[in-house]
């Protein structure tokens, strides 16, 4: 690493050991926390998902933005920040920069979190659920910067799919576009997060961590640019039926259209008003799919090391 990147990154002493001795590695994400949750769950979410990715034998580093320097792992007191701060800034690609600059306390999406791990080194991370073409997409150009950033950044995201918040075809298309491979893991169909199923199938389906190592190493020695998805469907036990969960997304929907809500402030608004309108049902089966995912990041995090 370059002194000019690593001038603007920190790492835990935990994570810091780990890159110098080649141990496994999971990135995490803040904005989950921050704006995924409320509090306390996430706190106990993000702590829990540590604890997870440490018994499987991987290291977990969480990554947000805090006095203008990229940190490369949490302590437990800035873990609590980013549970509580208020307001938190939402940091994406675009607004990478500038939260350095700041000094304020950014958390990171999926975009900006991979930009994070790539620059620490780390292949693979976990979080919930992706940004993607939002519905009516072709018309509002609501396309998360999530898509652009796995067109061109070498790091694996494990995850339960994407919301039926999003328009999941288009989605789909946009990924198939930029060259994106979609690995089902354990499944021939994406995921919809609340849900096992979309009605739209995978790429292609893996079901071991050694084989999903496999096609990330040969795509990386090869040069070929760009993350992958590895679509981890939520566990049967916690998962939501499609049809169930769909009254609810239309209702957040048009009331995100009613209030005129764009832009970044798009996704937490939606994702607030179904945990609501569900009474509190959509957050536990967001918390169990990420406890999955993080335990399977953990474990392609191993195979690519073995
Ligand atoms: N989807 C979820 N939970 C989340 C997010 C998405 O189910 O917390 C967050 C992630 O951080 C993701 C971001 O990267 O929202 C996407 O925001 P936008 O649509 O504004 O790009
Ligand atoms: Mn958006």
């Amino acid at each position: 690493m370059t002194h000019a990147i690593s001038q603007y990154l920190t790492f835990t002493d935990e994570v810091r050991e780990a890159l110098d001795s080649g141990k496994p590695i999971v990135a995490l994400e803040t904005t989950i926390i921050s704006h995924g949750m409320p509090y306390p769950q996430n706190i106990e979410m993000a702590r829990t998902v540590e604890r997870i990715i440490r018994e499987q034998g991987a290291v977990p580093a969480t990554i947000g933005i805090m006095d203008g320097r990229v940190k490369i792992g949490l302590n437990e007191q800035e873990l609590e920040a980013f549970a509580t701060s208020n307001p938190v800034e939402k940091v994406s690609r675009r607004d990478f920069a500038y939260l350095l600059s700041s000094g304020k306390i950014g958390a990171t999406t999926v975009a900006a979190t991979m930009i994070g791990a790539a620059l620490a080194g780390i292949e693979v991370f976990a979080t919930g659920g992706i940004g993607g073409v939002h519905r009516e997409g072709e018309t509002t150009m609501d396309v998360s910067a999530d898509l652009t950033e796995l067109a061109q950044t070498n790091v694996a995201v494990v995850c339960a799919g994407a919301k039926s918040i999003l328009d999941i075809g288009r989605t789909l298309e946009y990924l198939e576009t930029h060259g994106v491979p979609v690995i089902g893991y354990n499944t021939d169909e994406f995921p919809s997060f609340y849900a096992r199923e979309s009605g739209y199938g995978v790429d292609f389906r893996l079901d071991e961590p050694a084989q999903v190592a496999d096609v990330l190493n040969k795509k990386w020695q090869l040069g070929l640019q760009g993350g992958a998805i590895i679509a981890n469907p939520v566990p049967a036990e916690s998962a939501l039926q499609h049809a169930e969960i769909e009254g609810v997304i239309q209702q957040a929907l048009n009331e995100a259209k009613e209030q005129n809500i764009t832009g970044k402030k798009v996704t937490p608004f939606l994702l607030a008003r179904i945990k609501e309108l569900t009474a509190g049902r959509s957050l536990e089966t967001n918390i169990a799919l990420v406890y999955h995912n993080a335990k399977v990041a953990a474990q392609i995090a191993v195979a690519l090391k073995a």
